[in-house]
Formats: C-alpha cells, structure tokens, sequence
C-alpha cells in the first residue's frame, strides 16, 4: 500500500474539515466547530493501493506558522473556496503565492465548496480562472449534500496513480494462492505430529 498526504487549505469557514470528514467517510458536523493548528484523518483504498492521509489545516492566520511545515511535506495540497465568498477565492490567491515563497512546488485540485446553496452573483467563474492560472483541476462539491464528492475522489486518485506510477494490488489469485500454502503448512504440520 503507497501512502499520498493531501492538504486541506482555504480560508475559515468554507467547508475544510466537513469535506475532510466526507472524504474519509465520516458525517460531518454540522455545528461549526474551528479547527486549531492541523487536523488529520485517513483513509485506506486497498482496491487502489493507496493510504490517503489528509491534514485539515487551520484557516485562521494565528496558525499559518505551523501550517506552512505541513504543506511543504504533502504530494497534493486541496485550495477549497466557498463559491459564494470572494474574499475566501482571493485568499487562495494569497496561499498559493505564500506557499510558492516557502518553496512548495506540489500538486494542487482547486474546489470549490457550497454548490448545494450557490447563489446569485457567485464565484465560481473567478475559482475556474484561479485554477487555470495556476494549472490544476477545478472541482465543485458539496460536503453538505455529498454532490461532487466522488468526482473529486476520482480526480484525486487518477492524479497521484498517474504522477507517482502507483502499481496496482496484487491480484487476488496471488492472495487466495497465499492462503492455500497457509493451508498446506496447517495439514503437514498436522501429519508430522500424527
Ligand atoms: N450548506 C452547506 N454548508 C456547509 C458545507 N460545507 C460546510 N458547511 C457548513 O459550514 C460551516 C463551516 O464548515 P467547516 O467544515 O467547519 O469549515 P472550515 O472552517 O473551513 O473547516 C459548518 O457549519 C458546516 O456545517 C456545504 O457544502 N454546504
Ligand atoms: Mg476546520
């Protein structure tokens, strides 16, 4: 199994721990409660051969010291937006400059959060013309209503499979094969002692 850290950044607020909660399958809160520091959740894919680790960083300021340690060791960082905020898509702008100042040179998926309560004017056109600058996908999701989710699990997958080479698990006749010579172990183990 190939283990991949993912970063959750963004302003306060636009949905980063309830969109960490639904990628690693838990239910989100829907009480607002603010993440201190970094958060971390897993997730094992043994169809795919991958340990996805997330860490749900702070969005407040106070915590950009400690957050800034986080992002240069991760395979793909995530920049969620809520498509409803301006000020949270400019943000991301100011990150990505940030983090590009410390060095980060990885991966990025651009999301914009809140589709089920898009409102009229939004801000997704100004995401999709942030993640064409800096040349990532851009995905919209819910982490209320779950819509976008698995699209944005896929595009997740298929980045680290294709950037890292990620060999695909063993097949399953090389697992059954291994349980049978446990097996055969088991009876001539049994027939010494007889
Ligand atoms: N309607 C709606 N509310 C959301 C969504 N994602 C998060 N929220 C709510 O927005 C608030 C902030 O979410 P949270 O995940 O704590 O944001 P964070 O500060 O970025 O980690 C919480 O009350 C969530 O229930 C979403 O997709 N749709
Ligand atoms: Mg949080």
């Amino acid at each position: 199994m190939f283990t991949f850290k993912i970063a959750i950044c963004g302003f306060t607020s636009v949905g980063k721990t309830s969109l960490c909660n639904r990628l690693t399958n838990r239910t989100p809160d829907t009480d607002y409660v603010s993440t201190i520091g970094v958060d971390y959740k897993s997730e094992c894919l043994e169809n795919h051969n991958l340990k996805l680790c997330y860490w749900d960083l702070a969005g407040d300021c106070r915590f950009e010291a400690i957050t800034y340690s986080y992002v240069k060791k991760v395979h793909i960082v995530l920049f969620v937006y809520d498509i409803n905020d301006y000020q949270s898509v400019y943000r991301l702008k100011t990150l990505y400059n940030t983090y590009k100042k410390i060095n980060w040179d990885g991966l990025s998926i651009v999301i914009g959060n809140m589709i089920d309560k898009k409102k009229t004017p939004n801000f997704i056109n100004e995401g999709i013309v942030f993640a064409n600058d800096i040349k990532s996908p851009h995905i919209l999701v819910s982490a209320k209503s779950e819509e976008g989710i698995l699209n944005l699990k896929t595009c997740i997958i298929n980045t680290l499979k294709t950037e890292f080479n990620v060999p695909p698990p063993a097949p399953q006749a090389y697992k059954d094969q291994r349980v049978c010579c446990f097996d055969i172990f088991n009876i001539t183990h049994t027939c010494s002692v007889l």
